[in-house]
């Protein structure tokens, strides 16, 4: 039994992004020694603090599925990898931080262009973290400074706060997957990538559990439109509430809802799964 979860809006709670709900369940993870995968829009520098916060010292999925790290030794059957980061093996999925802003700038120009050309179809105002101050960045997301310092260290992703007409949201959307970019919204945010998704990571890891592990069930924990990739591809898919009680829409088969907004569905999710399997 493996669990991949999300962190913002399942595991933190979407508004405070507190786990104390959360840690009763996750010390039973641990006791169970079940994996516990992050699989998130947060960076690798995000994910870091955490884990070394929580003591998770299993494998996690950054930027929207765009990156896999293994701890170093962690499978006993050597894999592929694509490259060495502190003590981890990096499977990359994504293209590098530096090639995505350079074609997510080229839409983004060219939007413009047809927004001016067509003045009926609305205003659009687009701001990335990595344009925004550290400050501004806090402002926006509620994350304290040194939380949202580690928001702005992408490698692979960029986070974008677009505001405008239906009209052109949606314009902006559609060039994104005509120029092969693919976006996905994590509750607040858009974060855009170079053609990862949650999915495709989840995969990868599941096939390197089944190598060392044999036969294995997964389970998926997530709030929003961006876990749809991840909860598709485990076996049994869970769905937490997010704010005001509600479970945004998210198109799975055979999708558990969970009673509990964030860290509260997550503990129940949890304590669910540890009564499935053992
Ligand atoms: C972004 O992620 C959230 C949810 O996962 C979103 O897309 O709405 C990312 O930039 C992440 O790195 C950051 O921590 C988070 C803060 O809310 O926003
Ligand atoms: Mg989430
Ligand atoms: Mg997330």
């Amino acid at each position: 039994k493996i669990i991949f979860s999300d962190l913002d809006g399942s595991l933190l709670h979407p508004v405070n992004y507190s786990y104390t709900e959360a840690l009763n369940a996750l010390r039973q993870v641990q006791a169970n020694d079940a994996p516990l995968i992050f699989c998130s829009s947060k960076t690798r520098a995000e994910q870091a603090a955490l884990r070394q916060e929580l003591g998770v010292n299993d494998p996690f999925i950054t930027e929207n599925g765009s990156a896999i790290f293994v701890p170093k030794g962690y499978f006993h059957r050597p894999h592929s990898y694509d490259k060495v980061v502190d003590d981890y093996v990096v499977t990359e999925i994504g293209q590098p931080y530096q090639e995505l802003k350079h074609r997510l700038n080229q839409v983004l120009e060219e939007v413009n262009a047809q927004l001016l050309n067509n003045a009926s179809v609305g205003s659009l105002a687009v701001s990335a973290f990595s344009d925004m101050s550290t400050e501004e960045v806090a402002i926006e997301t509620g994350l304290n400074l040194r939380a949202a310092e580690l928001a702005r260290q992408r490698e692979y992703s960029e986070t974008l706060k677009i505001q405008g007409s239906r009209q052109a949201i949606d314009l902006l959307l559609t060039e994104f997957k005509n120029a092969g970019l693919s976006y996905a919204f994590g509750g607040k945010f858009y974060t855009v990538t170079s053609g990862s998704d949650k999915g495709k990571a989840v995969k990868i890891l599941t096939e390197l559990y089944k190598l060392n592990y044999g036969n294995i069930l997964t389970f998926g924990i997530g709030d929003s439109e961006n876990d749809t990739p991840m909860l598709l591809a485990v076996d049994r898919p869970m769905q937490v509430q997010g704010v005001s009680q509600r479970w945004s829409k998210i198109k799975v088969p055979q999708l558990v809802f969970v009673k509990g907004v964030g860290p509260d569905g997550w503990s129940r999710a949890v304590v669910d799964i540890l009564r499935q399997t053992s």
